[in-house]
């Protein structure tokens, strides 16, 4: 390995940009990172997270060895231990448990830690599925609004971003992009700049995105399907939709505009807040402005009804026939077009039992605390459940469990692994082999280690190759190296846009874009072919086939709607240990409208209580207008940090969303008092 010089690199982190990186290295440690020029999408531009990130690699919180815990769950208490040792105790542990217990009794956690496809969902599954262990549906972060869209476009097929510089309007719906996809306000900024064009934001909280727009709309949490469908009317009514569109590449448009008549401005004004003029304004403005792009965010599908959400806006763009237009359309997520062969990085042929139970990470407090036949050993890895899990009190309860053999695999002593019975040490991507494919841009990335491993950190597909070892497992696929597992899992028959994409072309040239094809004309992978305005599907599935307005579930008898969203300094709870970011961000707010706060005789800076059946908070209050009167926001899921009472997801409900298993993070309610 080279000790000096400048290295390709991607960054890792579970964030749209996957932007392009270089690392610079001297004396065999990395000095400096910064963004790479050459990338096509993030030209040199990266957050201020990542240029930290160095801090991040040698922290001395770094775990070098891995730890066996001498104290109570909880406590942080641990001693070292070797890799020979650490990796027997827990085989044999399992050894065991599937003996007395079967091995559906070991439940594996995890999720985007590292985005590397091999990291993420590679050997892991693999292992998992030979080992016969309870299978976890993760469903944290967007799967219900996956699902929604795919009841109308048929996958994770948006437009190419590096189109929207054309759009006249641009809509970020329910995104806090400046801060969670900084390269699409780049792209619309410029698409300001150079067309005129308008950038409006439809949100709960004047965040620093709201702050940029030309036209910011404040709305009620869980309303936004009620808006579009408003919408909707609107143009119908109006005869801004292009017919010829719609009678070409859309299922039941007709049905549609009978059933959008009830949705009229009046009635959705009061649904949503948003002033009937207003939804004049917007509903005209879409109407008339070609291209316009919709950048769909993760916040509204963080609800009871966030799949719904996603089914309805994604209805928005066939109505004004924007597909057609280069930078016309929508963005929700764009996975589909780097999709590798997964069939062959998972091998889901391995699973030993067919019907293995499938157990929903959104429930993990629940399950265990009550699942039958129970949780009898956890294995969490590239996640920090004890902080990012909604109903977190209960997660934590279940991981006191003195019967529950826990083991965390992990760069730090996170909040879940001070709960660890085993505590492995794991490498950064930057000491790793893997493939990377954005979900929003169209390029794929490789990363080689540029750095050799920290301490005795290990990746996780090295551990899941040695976990297989120890189980006795002997089938060569538990032991495949990273490059053959990227070069087969860039073979992918089922997607023609990778093809010509491969290991060696990738090394050489560090970016290389999907040939994507215009989606129209064109055959969606809907049922129809086209897109699902109705949906046959949905009613199969037990839903109203066609856009609907459900209101969010009855959460109890509090005041306060509960947004706690992410912050622009964390990458979830990531860095929330790194004094340099916590400073950036200085503490968690509450954020309340300045009527409520009056109300209730709470001055700006005051300590509050924010308390409802399944936790409560201590937070600091900014009094303001951000916010509208009913509505309460924190921003960052910033763990044990500052001490106190900060955990939000105490506070979140573990209830399932309508779609794919969600999670309904946003949907919970509060009451607020004066400390
Ligand atoms: N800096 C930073 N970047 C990140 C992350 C991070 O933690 N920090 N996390 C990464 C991950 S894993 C993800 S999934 C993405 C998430 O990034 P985003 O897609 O931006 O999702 P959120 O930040 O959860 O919520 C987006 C916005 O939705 C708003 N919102 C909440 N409820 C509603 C509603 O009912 N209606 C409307 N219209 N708006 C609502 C919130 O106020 C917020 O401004 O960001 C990724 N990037
Ligand atoms: N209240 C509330 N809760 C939320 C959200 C919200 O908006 N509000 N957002 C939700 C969403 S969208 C998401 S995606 C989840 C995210 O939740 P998580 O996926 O748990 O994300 P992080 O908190 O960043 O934790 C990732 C962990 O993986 C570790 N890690 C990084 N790379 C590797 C690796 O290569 N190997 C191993 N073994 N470990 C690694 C990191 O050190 C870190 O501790 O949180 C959810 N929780
Ligand atoms: S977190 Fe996002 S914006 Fe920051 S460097 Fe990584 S990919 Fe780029
Ligand atoms: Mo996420």
């Amino acid at each position: 390995m080279e000790q000096n010089g400048i290295f390709h690199s991607v960054c890792p982190l579970d964030c749209p940009d996957q932007c392009g990186l270089l690392l610079h290295k001297k004396d065999g440690k990395l000095v400096k990172v910064e963004g790479d020029p050459q990338h096509p999408v993030t030209n040199g531009h990266i957050c201020n997270k990542v240029r930290n990130m160095i801090e991040r690699i040698y922290d001395e919180k770094r775990l070098q060895y891995p730890l066996k815990r001498i104290g109570p769950k909880g406590e942080g208490k641990f001693t070292r231990i070797s890799w020979a040792e650490a990796l027997s105790t827990i085989t044999s542990r399992w050894k065991e448990l599937i003996e007395t217990d079967g091995s559906e009794s070991i439940l594996p956690y995890s999720f985007y830690g590292n985005m590397g496809r091999l990291s993420a969902e590679g050997m892991d599954r693999r292992f998992w599925n030979r080992l016969g262990a309870s299978q976890l549906d993760r469903t944290i972060c967007s799967s219900a609004g996956s699902v929604g869209y795919k009841y109308t476009m048929g996958g994770s097929l948006g437009i190419d971003p590096e189109d929207t510089i054309h759009s006249k309007l641009i809509i970020f719906w329910g995104i806090n992009a400046a801060s969670t996809n900084m390269h699409q306000v780049a792209l619309a900024q410029k698409a300001r700049k150079q067309n005129g064009a308008k950038i409006v934001v439809i949100d709960i909280h004047k965040n620093q995105t709201g702050r940029l727009a030309d036209w910011f709309i404040p709305i009620l949490p869980g309303t936004d399907s009620a808006l579009a469908l408003g919408l909707m009317h609107i143009l119908f009514s109006e005869n801004m939709v292009d017919q010829g569109f719609l009678e070409k590449y859309t299922v039941g448009h007709e049905a549609l505009r009978e059933h959008v008549l009830q949705y009229d401005p009046a009635s959705v004004s009061k649904i949503t807040g948003v002033s009937v003029d207003n939804i004049y304004k917007l509903a005209r403005m879409y109407g008339e402005a070609s291209p316009s792009f919709i950048r769909i965010g993760n916040g509204p599908q963080h609800h009871d009804n966030g799949g719904m959400f996603v089914k309805t806006v994604a209805c928005l763009p066939a109505l004004t026939g924007q597909w057609l237009e280069k930078g016309g359309g929508c963005i929700k997520g764009n996975s589909a077009y780097l999709a590798p062969n997964t069939e062959y990085l998972q091998r889901p042929d391995l699973l030993i039992n067919k019907h293995t139970r499938v157990i929903n990470m959104n429930l993990l407090g629940e399950v265990l605390l009550t699942a039958d036949p129970p949780v009898k050993s956890l294995y969490v890895y590239s996640s920090n459940p004890a902080v990012v899990a909604p109903s977190s009190s209960k997660v934590r309860k279940g991981l006191m469990r003195e019967d529950l053999f826990t083991v965390v695999h992990d760069l730090f002593l996170t909040e879940t692994a001070k709960y660890a019975d085993i505590v492995l040490p794991a490498t950064s991507s930057f000491e790793n082999t893997d493939l990377y494919t954005s979900y929003w841009h169209h390029f794929a990335q490789i990363q080689q280690p540029v750095i050799e491993p920290y301490g005795e950190a290990k990746s996780n597909v090295d551990v899941f190759r040695q976990l297989a070892n120890g189980m006795g497992f002997d089938d060569p696929l538990l032991q495949e190296t990273e490059v053959s597992m990227i070069a087969a899992a860039l073979d992918n028959p089922q997607n023609p846009y990778i093809e010509g994409i491969n290991y060696e072309a990738l090394v050489k040239e560090q970016y290389m874009k999907a040939k994507v094809k215009p989606m129209f004309p064109g055959k969606l992978p809907t049922p129809s072919g086209k897109i699902e305005l109705y949906s046959e599907r949905m009613k199969e599935d037990g839903y109203p086939p066609l856009p609907t307005y459900i209101p969010l579930v009855n959460d109890g008898d509090h005041p306060y709607q509960f947004v706690p969203g992410p912050n622009h300094n964390f990458l979830n709870s990531t860095f929330s240990n790194n004094q340099r970011h916590i400073e950036l961000e200085q503490e968690p707010r509450l954020h309340m409208n300045r009527n409520d706060a009056m109300a209730q005789g709470i001055d700006d800076g005051e300590m509050v209580r924010v308390w409802n059946n399944r936790g409560e908070c201590e937070l600091k209050v900014s009094v303001g207008e951000n916010v509208l009167p009913g509505v309460v926001v924190t921003q960052g899921l910033w763990a044990d940090t500052k001490g106190g009472k900060q955990l939000v997801n105490s506070l979140t409900p573990e209830r399932i969303a309508d779609m794919g298993g969600g999670a309904t993070f946003f949907s919970g309610r509060v009451s607020v008092v004066k400390m």
